[in-house]
């Protein structure tokens, strides 16, 4: 029988006030993995009191002790890798070498958070008056919410969690509906690691009854949130008309660059894997590719022949290349933009579902290429969030970064040339968070700051050297040791 589980509130696990739970579904079989919390507002008001009850103890414990739990967690991540993403290909159906690597990415960042707790560095600088000493110090800001989709459900809770407690801020934690048990792993693991109790608080359930109530809670100073443009953006009117700090990594279109002069193999086996790998669910997934018309072709051939021959199945079968769709709702949305995408190019492989076999019981759908789109076209502009490419012809290097930068979304961009000068350019004039060269839109690493312009973000970058800044205050200390008077501004003027 499939287990239910609990919320985590106070070190205490327990059920949702109104007793009502939700179901989780494996993507690729249907199977039943156990229920889960619908919890309300109710839970959010005794956890955000739980997390502010747990703040003032967990703020003056040293950041270098805060730094060693996150560090043992990482050690307890490590040790149950392999656990963890079978869990996670169970739970939303992307294939082992690919959870793999979103559980690493939480092992990399506990390491990189843990040594923050020994650096943390803060800035001293003179003071303009003789006698008088002048420094900023980062601060921890209070109870900080944070919400996480389901693509990457150990990976990004990791980005925001690890830095978050590190600078001792104390937390509620929603995951995607999705994925609740990645997440239910993720606080097991920290409790076992010896955080203590209430620093960070786990609420199950939706985001209209758990994430808004986040956003509207005056317990919460900070809201960190990954997911959609649209709901990112409602989240940055409500939370921002209240005084908070918003940080938002939200939605992206991809586009890699392919000059005349590219490595053809390399620039194919790329996009694939930009495009189809998490069957295009990730933020960073290339999905368009803005090719140069003499190479456009050549290049769309070769994609539609490796898109054909791409493996579909459940992700735990290591033969599987593409698993299923998260769920039954994302085929619809995929299925409809196929749709339009039948109007706007020219079909070159896949564009439909797949259903034969052990696939009928999962949400599966064909990589899907596209060839001869216009720039402005839908399908090269809407995020779609799964395995369907456009190809959209350029005449070159500039023509390709005004059609990158006039997207909604600045997330991750890329370029496939041999040539040094343009790359360079590139480098330079690509608008977005993040620049690839002869590397594919997709596999970030965690040192360095991840996040995007435009309609991806809001100014704020996750991990990386920028980890601390969306949780910490700066503040400016002065003191005067001259006993006496001393008016900045004007005594030394
Ligand atoms: C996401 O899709 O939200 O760079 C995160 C990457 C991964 C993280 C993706 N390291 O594709």
């Amino acid at each position: 029988m499939a287990e239910t589980h609990l919320n985590l509130i106070g070190g205490r696990w327990v059920k949702a006030r109104s007793g009502r739970t939700f179901a989780n579904h494996n993507p690729a079989t249907g199977e039943a993995l156990g229920d889960y919390p619908a919890s309300g507002p109710e839970d959010v008001d005794a956890a955000v009191a739980a997390a502010a009850k747990a703040y003032p103890a967990w703020r003056l414990t040293p950041a270098p002790k805060r730094a060693e739990i996150v560090f043992r967690a990482g050690e307890l991540i490590r040790a149950r890798k392999e656990d963890l993403a079978r869990a996670m290909t169970r739970e939303m159906g992307k294939i082992l070498v690919e959870t793999r690597g979103d559980v690493q990415e939480g092992i990399d960042m506990a390491y990189l958070a843990a040594g923050e707790g020994r650096r943390m560095y803060g800035v001293t600088t003179p003071s303009e008056m003789p006698n008088k000493w002048a420094m900023s110090v980062r601060a921890p800001i209070g109870v900080v919410g944070v919400i996480t989709p389901w693509n990457f459900p150990f990976a990004i809770p990791s980005w925001k969690l690890m830095p978050a407690l590190v600078a001792g801020n104390t937390a509620v934690f929603k995951p995607a509906g999705d994925t609740p048990e990645m997440a239910w792993h993720f606080a097991k693991i920290f409790e076992a690691a010896g955080l203590p109790a209430g620093v960070l608080n786990l609420v199950f359930g939706s985001g209209a009854q758990v994430g808004e109530p986040m956003v509207a809670h005056p317990g919460i100073a900070v809201i960190s949130f990954t997911g959609s443009t649209d709901v990112g953006l409602g989240i940055a009117g409500r939370g921002g008309a209240l005084g908070k700090r918003i940080s938002l990594e939200m939605g992206g279109k991809n586009a890699i660059i392919v000059l005349e002069d590219a490595d053809l193999s390399l620039a194919t086996d790329a996009i694939l894997w930009s495009a189809f790998g998490t069957t295009g669910q990730r933020c960073t997934a290339c999905s368009r590719v803005l090719v140069h018309e003499r190479v456009h072709d050549a290049l769309a051939q070769r994609l539609a022949e490796r898109a054909r021959r791409l493996t579909l199945g459940d992700g735990l079968d290591p033969a599987t290349e593409v698993g299923p769709l998260v769920n039954a709702k994302q085929v619809e949305t995929v299925a409809d933009y196929v749709a339009v995408g039948m109007q706007e190019g020219t079909l070159a492989a896949g564009g439909a579902r797949a259903a034969e076999g052990t696939l009928a019981r999962g949400h599966f759908f064909r990589p899907t290429v596209f060839t001869g789109v216009k720039a402005d076209a839908r399908i090269a502009v809407e995020e779609i969030f799964g395995p369907v490419l456009a190809l959209v012809k350029v005449t070159d290097l500039e023509e390709a970064v005004a059609v990158n930068n006039a997207s909604r979304y600045g997330l991750s961009s890329a370029i496939f040339t041999a040539d040094v000068h343009r790359a360079f350019a590139a480098m330079r004039d690509l608008e977005t968070g993040i620049v690839y060269v002869n590397h594919g839109t997709t596999g970030a690493e965690t040192h360095l700051p991840f996040g995007g312009t435009r309609g991806t973000g809001n100014g704020h970058r996750e991990a990386g050297h920028t980890m601390l800044d969306p949780f910490t205050e700066w503040k400016s200390i002065y003191v005067d040791f001259s006993g006496r008077l001393q008016r900045a501004q004007i005594d030394n003027a």
